[in-house]
Parts: C-alpha cells; structure tokens; sequence
C-alpha cells in the first residue's frame, strides 16, 4: 500500500486480521477462485456430536416487563462451544478450533437487546452526552509512535470491494482505512445515517459500546450470555435457527452470497446486499434478531485461545463466566482482543461462518469498522 495512511490503517486494523483469518492463512494463493476450487455443503462436518448435553432453561422470570427493546432470556445451564470440524462449510480446516472443546456453562438470566445497537439509539446516547467515538479522535502519537503527523487522521476501516477477482490470502486489497469515516459517515466522509435510523450502528469499538451500555443502565453480554441467548434454548445446532443453512431454502440471516469479494459480487439472496435494518428475518426461540450475520457483535470477555480448553479441564459447570484474565492470541500476540459473536454480512460459506452459533470472532479493543456493532444486556 502506498498511501500515507498505510501505518494507521495497518495498526487499527488488526481486529480485521482476525476476523479474516480464515481467509488469510488457509486459503492459499491460486489463480483459481475459491468457488471452483472448493467444494461446499450445506452443514459442516462436525465432531464430538455426543458432547452436547441438554440445555436446562431456568423456571424463573422476573415479574412485569421486560424494558423496552428487550427480551427476558432465563439463563440455565447448557453446553457451549462448536463441534465444528472446519472453518467452512467449504471445508477448510481451520480457527473453530477456538471454540472446543464443548463445555457445560450456567448462567443466570437477564434481559437482553432485541436487536443489534441502532444509528438512532446511539444517536440518542451522543446527544445527551457528547461522547466522541474513537474513530472521531485524531490518533495519538502515544498510540501510534511510529506514524508520522500527517498520518495521524481521523478515520475507520471499510470494505472495499475489489475490481475482480482476486486471491483471497491478503485481506489488505478489500479493506480501506478511510479518512473522516465513522458512525455518522459509515461508507466514508461523503456517506450519512439519513434514513438509515434502524440499521445497525457501526464503526464501534469495544469502549464505544461499553460507554452506550453504561449510559443506557446496560451492560456488554458476556462471552457466554452471547451465546446461551443465540442458542434460544436448544441444544447443539448449528445455527440459531437449527441444523441447515437455508431452511426450505431460504436464508435466515444477511450473511454474502456470490463471489467475495469483488464488486457486485454480493448477489444478494437472503434479500440484502451490504448491511440491512434491523429486524429483516424472523426471530430466534428466545426473540432475538440478528443474533447471525447483519453485524458483528462485541462481548465483554477477553479472547484467549485456550479459554475453553481451560473451562472444560477443570470438569466443573463453569458458573456465570466472565472470560479469562487476559488476552492470548498466539497468531497476534501484541494485540488486546475482546471476544466477537454473530458474524457479518460479510461472512460466506466460503469461509467465516461464523454465523454459526457455537463459533467465535475476535477483535482489537480500539479497532473498529462498517461491520462491527453491539448489542446490551441487562442484569435484574
Ligand atoms: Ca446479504
Ligand atoms: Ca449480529
């Protein structure tokens, strides 16, 4: 890359380098695209099928209604993680691996957003508060030691679709770090939320949805409260919705279909090419929307690759956890990372399915970009 902002967008993007993993290290140079060199499936192999117990909801609810935007989600005892053999349903070997092995988690019950963080609810929470987002403040030299003055803009990562085809093992040739980007101006400095109120908000980093939590008397779920409310109560499937990808066909979340990811690529099946409102395909058991795909969704956990190897080894019900102490990502050792859930409309069955439930992403606290949101939880 030969632009100024090279250093910045290089070092604010690492959470981008993450979410593309799969991309970047198992899908390998080839002249040919990945969708004539792979071939994929509807389910993904899978291990360990035994290993889901029964999830066992809790009987209590607390009385009167729940806040509004809310759901009650009872919290209960249930087996976390995925048996997911492959990174995709292209069967690329690869980082699910993150998320075994399966292991038995309680938690207690709580209320939890209905959807993802809206432009129209954040804008609420700026207005009574002046919060200024991170990708509003000019990086520091502080932060950045290594970049020059003039590289020091204010700014956040978008995907940028690529001309044509390319080979998918350098995420730097579809995203930009783009100056004056942020969550009033997601497509860049020319672009606005105007008539965009109930679409996800984006451009957010980790203290950018935990400032919005505060504000509203919320929370950041944990890592494990993300996942017991996905799941809606039942146990082992692959997806929030059940076992296939396009139950009678049809898509249940705004994930990409076509040719990732090159222009007009996104051939838009499931209805949405790019991001979409809230609230555009049915719920899960438990009310929630969106709980796949849209955006991804911060959790307040750190990530740390070995956190469920750990939990599973002590043979305990791991009761209400709060995620590991510190952070571990061996492939990015330097990088402070939180724990990311859902997956985007930018994931495909080519590879970061992490639509699927039990899967993880993972995400540098001060890094954000156009597909990156949050959703709160309540405690009673
Ligand atoms: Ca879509
Ligand atoms: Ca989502």
């Amino acid at each position: 890359m030969k632009n100024k902002t090279f250093w910045i967008f290089a070092l604010l993007t690492i959470s981008i380098i993450s979410i593309t993993y799969g991309v970047t290290k198992f899908i390998t140079p080839k002249e040919k695209t990945t969708e004539t060199a792979l071939e994929c499936h509807e389910t993904p192999n899978t291990s360990e099928a035994a290993s889901f117990k029964p999830t066992i909801e809790n009987k209590n609810k607390p009385a009167g209604k729940a806040p509004k935007g809310m759901v009650w989600i009872p919290g209960g005892e249930f087996s976390m993680g995925s048996n997911v053999e492959d990174e995709s349903l292209c069967s690329l070997s690869g980082v699910t691996k993150d998320a075994a092995p399966i292991h038995r988690v309680y938690v207690d019950g709580y209320y939890m957003d209905e959807t993802e963080v809206t432009n129209e609810e954040y804008e609420k929470f700026v207005k009574a508060t002046g919060y200024v987002t991170v990708a509003e403040q000019k990086p520091t030299k502080e932060e950045f030691p290594t970049a020059a003055e003039e590289d020091l803009i204010t700014g956040s990562v978008i995907f940028t679709p690529t001309p044509s085809a390319v080979n998918l093992n350098n995420f730097l040739q579809w995203w930009s770090y783009v100056p004056q980007t942020d969550w009033r101006h997601p497509l860049g400095p020319e672009s606005s939320i105007k008539g965009k109120e109930n679409y996800p908000v984006v451009h957010i980093t980790y203290e950018d949805a935990a400032a919005y939590a505060k504000w509203a008397g919320k929370r950041l779920p944990t890592e494990a409260e993300w996942e017991f409310a996905a799941r809606g109560g039942k146990t082992g499937e692959i997806y929030a919705w059940g076992n296939t990808l396009k139950p009678n066909g049809k898509f249940q979340a705004n994930i990409y279909q076509g040719h990732f990811p090159i222009k007009d690529g996104d051939t838009g099946e499931d209805g949405f090419k790019g991001i979409a409102p809230v609230k555009q395909y049915a719920p899960n058991a438990y009310g929630l929307y969106d709980v796949s795909g849209n955006v991804w969704e911060w959790t307040n956990d750190w990530y740390s690759v070995d956190y469920y190897k750990s939990l599973s080894e002590s043979g305990k019900v791991a009761k209400n956890p709060q995620g590991p102490n510190s952070y571990n990502d061996p492939n990015d050792p330097t990088q402070i990372k939180r724990v990311h859930r859902g997956g985007s409309f930018l994931c495909t069955d080519q590879y970061c399915t992490r639509y699927m439930v039990g899967t993880r992403g993972k995400g540098e606290v001060r890094s954000a970009a156009n597909h990156l949101g949050f959703r709160c939880v309540k405690s009673i």
